[in-house]
C-alpha cells in the first residue's frame, strides 16, 4: 500500500494500520487523516484483514493529538471541514464491521485520545499518557471527543479531563474504564493476543454484535433490545452460524471461514 504517513500491513489475518510521522508524534495532518481515512477502506475491503491494530510508529507517541501547526492559522470554515475529515474517518472506524484495537504507546492527546476513543478496545503501555489538552489551545475536542468520552467514563471524568487538560497516566485510565488493558510495554503484543482469540470466532457474529452495541446504545432500552432480536436473526441466514452449532453438536471445532 503507497502511503506516506501511514504504514498499512496484514500477516497471520491481522491488519497493522501505523501513524508514521514520529517527528511530529505522529499528530494529524489533512494528508494523514486522507490517508487513514483511505487505509481504513482498504481494510474494510481485505478478507485477509479480520482484526484491526492501530498503533504508532516511534515508540514515544500513539498519536499527540491534530497537527497544531497545521491548524494554527485556519479560518473557521476550514476548521469546519478538518473537524469533519476526523469525525468521518473517526466514524468508519466505528462503523467497521470488523474489531479494532487501538495498541497506545506513549502519548494519546487530543485527537489521538479521540482516535482511540473510536476504536472497540484500547490497550496501553505503563509509560503512557491519555488527555485531551485542546481547551489549552483556545479549543476543544473537535473529533467527537465530546461525544465519546463522556460515553464510556462517565460525564463527571470527561468533563474533569476536558477542563483540567490533565493527562492521564494509563493506570488511572486502566482504573476509570479508559483502556482494556495495561501492559507494561509492547501493547501491540498483547493487541496481538485478542486480535488471535477474536479470529478463532465467527467474524459475521462478531460484526453483528459490535453493531448491536453500537447501535443499541443510541437506542431507548427497549428499542435497542428489538434491534438486537432483528440482528439476532440476521445471524441465522449465515453459514457461520449453521457450522458453530454443528461443531457443537458434533463435538468438533467449528471451521468458520
Ligand atoms: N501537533 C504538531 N506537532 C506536534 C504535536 C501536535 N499535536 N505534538 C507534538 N508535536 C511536535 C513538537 O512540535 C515537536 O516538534 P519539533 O519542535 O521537534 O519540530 C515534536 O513533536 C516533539 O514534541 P516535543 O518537543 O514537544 O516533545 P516533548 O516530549 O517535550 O513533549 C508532548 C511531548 C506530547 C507533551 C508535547 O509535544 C505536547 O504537549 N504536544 C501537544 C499535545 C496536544 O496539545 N495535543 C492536542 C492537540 S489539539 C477541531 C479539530 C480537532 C481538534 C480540535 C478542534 N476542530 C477543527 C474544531 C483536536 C485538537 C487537538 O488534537
Amino acid at each position: 500500500m503507497n502511503f506516506e504517513t501511514i504504514i498499512y500491513e496484514v500477516k497471520d489475518n491481522i491488519c497493522y494500520i501505523t501513524i508514521n510521522r514520529p517527528k511530529a508524534l505522529n499528530a494529524l495532518n489533512v494528508q494523514a487523516l486522507t490517508e487513514l481515512s483511505k487505509a481504513l477502506d482498504v481494510a474494510a475491503e481485505d478478507e485477509n484483514a479480520k482484526v484491526i491494530i492501530i498503533t504508532g510508529a516511534g515508540g514515544r507517541a500513539f498519536v499527540a493529538g491534530a497537527d497544531i501547526s497545521a491548524m494554527q492559522m485556519m479560518t473557521a470554515e476550514e476548521a469546519y471541514d478538518y473537524a469533519r475529515l476526523g469525525q468521518t474517518t473517526y466514524n468508519k472506524i466505528q462503523d467497521l464491521p470488523k474489531i479494532v484495537i487501538a495498541a497506545i504507546d506513549g502519548f494519546a492527546l487530543g485527537g489521538g485520545c479521540e482516535l482511540a476513543l473510536a476504536c472497540d478496545i484500547r490497550v496501553a503501555s505503563e509509560k503512557s499518557q491519555i488527555g485531551i489538552p485542546e481547551v489549552t489551545l483556545g479549543v476543544f475536542p473537535g473529533f467527537a471527543g465530546t461525544q465519546r468520552l463522556p460515553r464510556l467514563v462517565g460525564t463527571g471524568m470527561a468533563k474533569e479531563m476536558l477542563a483540567t487538560a490533565r493527562k492521564i497516566h494509563a493506570a488511572e485510565a486502566k482504573e476509570i474504564g479508559l483502556v482494556n488493558y495495561v501492559v507494561p510495554e509492547n501493547p501491540v503484543a498483547k493487541a496481538e493476543e485478542l486480535a488471535a482469540q477474536i479470529c478463532k470466532n465467527s467474524m459475521s457474529a462478531v460484526a453483528l454484535g459490535k453493531r448491536a452495541m453500537n447501535e443499541g446504545m443510541e437506542m431507548e432500552l427497549k428499542k435497542g433490545i428489538e434491534h438486537e432480536a432483528a440482528l439476532f436473526a440476521v445471524a441465522f441466514t449465515t453459514a457461520d452460524q449453521r457450522e458453530g452449532m454443528t461443531a457443537f453438536l458434533e463435538k468438533r471445532p467449528a471451521n468458520f471461514k
